[in-house]
């Protein structure tokens, strides 16, 4: 085998693209990069009389929601300050808050895994996954606008989405996807209301995985998944002909749209890239509905997959062609339009949802796109201020550009109009853009993040990994303006602003939620008190250890165990004020976690190291918080 055959990476293919693919790898020019960093600095003395830098004790206008990339988890940061507030453990192992090791987080964890999947963690003593790669976090709609609900994640690693529950901020429910690989694009219907949450697989593959089939590319197929939201079930799946990238909908609940980069099917860079025109698959939601209700399916893992290829030339999809490789799909807060990033292609395609029926009923495929501007090299995502104008990133120029949709709608027609606005210099090659509620009816046009995936020489030094950054911009004039610099650890692919009144998040738990009805039922069983249990109940091996917390102490001082014995400790923090979290780490165990106020949590391990090993609170909870301990006492076998 040659190296070629390897990666699929010749020499060949890389030096295909010439300068816009060495930049892709994130290679800039050396000028280039001093550049910038002189237009950013003259930029930042210009704003020293911005509006986002809030005084201290001021509070924020808009919760920012941000994704984290191979980080795994969720974190919420404060817009216009860009401060960091909050980081919610999603697909990652948390040391801070045990998420991972919790009985109560470990179900969330495992409950919607594939059969298959609990067999293969089982044999290698697991439970799930830890590790996970979250791209897009968005939330739920209730007619066209965030409603305050719902956060959904998607795991592109370990091919799940989960559902992060904004009474709490924690996530409640996961899912893995049967039948796909590597779910990466992933938006929630925006009308009536979430209703679906679209979900694509990236990576093709056969569509009975079992072995069969495995060098035979021509039976490598690709899924789109619609999740209810509600339940966290998959409601059905449609076979596509190419990859999925990027999905979004319209505001009217008829169609979402996915591109595909891999339209060629290709294996490797060069046959990936091979073609000049990629597409976008329009998926009808009403016809996919019918086709459901009629029958139109196979049954495949639990899933109901109906046929979507182009060869089918089926009721449910229909492929409109756009230049290469496209990326990102945004809808304008119009309700009318879709905007289609070209990566590739220095272009970006709007899609008019209101001509797609008519693609639907035979007309042809491009007769829905009414603009396609030029405007820059590497355009990969798209946002909007409900002013009319929309925001795209330029990868390889490093800049946002902002543009005139019906000035782009004109220029197609033929008018001598240049739909471009302006251009900012950004620091440096950006993914994602958002601005404040731009992906809802709502836009506002205040804030714009243009999520950048190097920071290169905006910090100072901090190794061979550096920061990525994300900066600020005040779209609320004519000219776009640079305010802020964030830098910030891998790699929130994502972000979204929501207005702050709509999210109102408890302060303390209440003693019934579900996470802790495990616990209860266990309590219960044992003729325990759950909110105020000081016990060590026995049951063979098995050592099951209640105790309640109120600062700064624990209701148990000590409690004995033999080696060898299974203990688990419920923790339940019976404290019921604001911020007053307590933990509980037991040392050389590898165990903590954190009870927050009026919840419950519990961890299992093996006490097989005879000897005295200390419990305490990690969390600061008290002028006597050092104090807050006790003594686990395993007597030797
Ligand atoms: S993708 Cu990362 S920059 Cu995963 Cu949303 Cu476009
Ligand atoms: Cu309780 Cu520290």
């Amino acid at each position: 085998m040659t190296d070629e055959n390897k990666t699929g990476i010749s020499r060949r293919g890389l030096f295909k693209g010439t300068a816009g693919m060495a930049a892709l790898a994130g290679a800039l020019p050396a000028g280039a990069i001093g550049s910038l960093g002189l237009i950013g600095a003259a930029t930042a003395a210009a704003a020293d009389d911005n509006k986002n830098e809030l005084k201290p004790g001021e509070l924020d206008e808009y919760y920012g929601i941000w994704s984290s990339g191979q980080t795994g988890e969720l974190r919420i940061l404060g817009v216009p300050s860009m401060r960091e507030l909050m980081r919610i453990p999603v697909f990652n192992r948390c040391s801070a808050t045990g998420w991972g090791q919790t009985n109560e987080s470990l179900k969330i964890l495992s409950d919607g895994l594939l059969p298959e999947t609990k067999e293969f963690l089982a044999k290698r003593g697991k439970v799930t996954y830890d590790n996970g790669d979250l791209h897009h976090a968005h939330m739920s709609f209730t007619d066209g606008t965030y409603d305050g609900r719902y956060i959904y994640a998607n795991d592109k690693a370990n091919t799940r989405v989960a559902r992060i529950d904004c009474k709490f901020m924690r996530v409640d429910k996961i899912l893995e996807i049967p039948n796909a690989h590597d779910i990466h694009g992933m938006r929630p219907q925006k009308y009536p209301r979430t209703g679906y949450v679209f979900a694509n697989s990236e990576h093709e593959g056969p569509l009975i995985n079992d072995g069969r089939d495995l060098t035979d590319v021509s039976k490598y197929v690709n899924v789109f998944t619609a999740i209810d939201g509600d339940t966290m079930q998959v409601a059905w799946q449609v076979i596509v002909s190419g990859n999925l990238d990027n999905t979004n909908c319209d505001y009217q609940g008829l169609y979402a749209f996915s591109t595909s980069y891999n339209s060629e099917m290709g294996m490797n860079l060069a046959e990936m890239t091979a073609a000049e025109m990629d597409h976008v698959v329009a998926f009808d939601i009403k016809a996919i509905e019918a086709g459901i209700a009629a029958g139109d399916y196979q049954e495949l893992n639990g899933a109901k997959v109906l046929d979507g290829r182009k060869e089918a030339g089926s009721a449910y999809t229909r492929y409109i062609p756009i230049p290469n490789s496209p990326h990102g799909v945004n809808t304008a807060p119009d309700g009318k339009h879709v905007m289609i990033a070209g990566k590739l292609s220095p272009t970006v395609s709007v899609i008019d949802v209101t001509k797609v029926p008519d693609v639907f009923n035979g007309a042809e495929p491009r007769s829905c796109i009414v603009a396609e501007p030029q405007l820059g090299l590497g355009p990969l995502h798209t946002t909007f201020d409900g002013k009319g104008y929309a925001y795209t990133t330029l990868f390889l120029d490093s800049q946002v550009v902002k543009w005139d949709i019906d000035k782009a709608i004109r220029a197609y027609a033929g008018e001598e109009v240049d739909p471009i606005v302006s251009k900012v210099d950004v620091a440096y090659q950006p993914g994602h853009i958002n601005a404040s509620m731009a992906e809802t009816k709502e836009a506002d046009g205040k804030w714009l993040v243009s999520l950048n995936k190097f920071s290169k020489d905006r910090f100072i030094n901090v190794g061979p990994l550096k920061p990525e950054n994300e900066q600020l911009i005040d779209i609320s004039e004519d000219e776009m303006r640079v305010v802020h610099d964030s830098p910030t650890f891998a790699e929130p692919h994502d972000a979204i602003m929501v207005r702050a009144d709509i999210i109102q998040p408890a302060s303390i738990w209440t003693r019934d939620h579900p996470m802790w009805e495990a616990a209860r039922q266990q309590a219960e069983a044992d003729g325990v008190d759950l909110d105020y249990g000081a016990d060590v109940i026995r049951d063979g091996n098995k050592v099951r250890v209640y105790m309640h917390s109120v600062a700064p102490a624990f209701s148990l001082e000590s409690f004995e165990v033999n080696q060898g014995d299974e203990v688990t400790v419920y923790v339940t923090n019976m404290d019921d004020i604001d911020d007053l979290t307590h933990g509980f780490t037991l040392s050389n165990h590898g165990v903590a976690m954190e009870v927050g106020p009026q919840a419950t949590a519990s961890v299992t391990f093996t006490a097989d190291r005879p000897g005295v090993y200390w419990y305490y609170c990690q969390w600061f909870c008290h002028a006597l918080h050092m104090e807050m301990r006790g003594r686990m006492l395993v007597h030797p076998a």
